[in-house]
């Protein structure tokens, strides 16, 4: 490898030592460091991702912000200061290998749902986490049919009934509905070349709505309807994290 200069030789780390971490090989690490110089450099180029670059990486822009995101890069940020450098890059996407485990998939997504991270899902970070995901697409869905989605939910994944998904739960659900799970694979990280595509995400839980609710109509009775939630729930706990 050529000579660079010392901050990124810093981020860089030592592609043998993360490959035997994670499920990239040697060669695809050297071509995702690319992909990380672009985005860790897009705004200020410091050698390390801001959440805002990371916004700008997947949403296309550093102001727009989604509940997703948010959650994706608190998951990414293990070290919790605030930047994603380059060896905990490479950590997170491991887990969206395609040759990463189902159950490393359900735990991550288990952690990306639980907003609140007190270890359960809960009726309200799930109703959140649709409410954020409609606000980001065309889907219009009432009140009460979010409402039927939850309760549907819940009556399938909630098996000993408190009302709170646990983590042995949510690994049962999954495993009984793998397409829950399909957005935590990106299938371009297998054998990866420096022609990375922008790795777009979005939640397995539009999968919810689009399999448990009632037929998707756009008559006007649910259309100019806009989900009776907001942010607020969000909000207000992000508060006190
Ligand atoms: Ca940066
Ligand atoms: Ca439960």
């Amino acid at each position: 490898m050529g000579c660079c200069c010392s901050k990124e030789r810093l981020h860089l780390q030592d592609p043998a030592l993360l490959a035997s971490q994670t499920y990239f090989k040697i060669s695809e690490i050297e071509a995702l460091h690319v992909l990380f110089k672009k985005l860790s450099s897009s705004m200020v180029d410091d050698g390390v991702i801001s959440k805002e670059e990371f916004q700008l990486g997947i949403l296309g822009s550093s102001k727009k912000r989604s509940l997703f995101t948010d959650r994706l890069f608190q998951l990414f940020d293990s070290k919790r200061d605030g930047v994603i450098e380059f060896g905990v890059f490479i950590r997170g996407l491991s887990v969206f290998h395609p040759a990463a485990p189902q159950a490393q998939k359900a735990d991550f997504s288990f952690r990306l749902y639980d907003i609140c991270q007190k270890g359960f899902i809960e009726r309200e970070e799930v109703k959140e986490m649709i409410c954020a995901l409609l606000s980001e697409s065309d889907l219009v869905l009432s009140n009460d049919i979010i409402e039927v989605v939850l309760d549907k939910t819940f009556e399938e994944a909630d098996s000993k009934g408190d009302g709170r998904i646990d983590p042995e739960e949510w690994q049962e659900f999954v495993g009984r509905k793998p397409s829950l799970l399909r957005n935590m694979t990106i299938p371009y990280l297998k054998d990866l070349n420096t022609q990375f595509p922008s790795f777009k995400q979005t939640s397995g839980i539009e999968d919810y709505t689009s399999s448990s609710s009632p037929e998707k109509n756009s008559s006007s009775s649910l259309e100019g309807e806009s989900p009776q939630c907001e942010h607020q729930y969000y909000a207000t706990k992000r508060d006190n994290l």
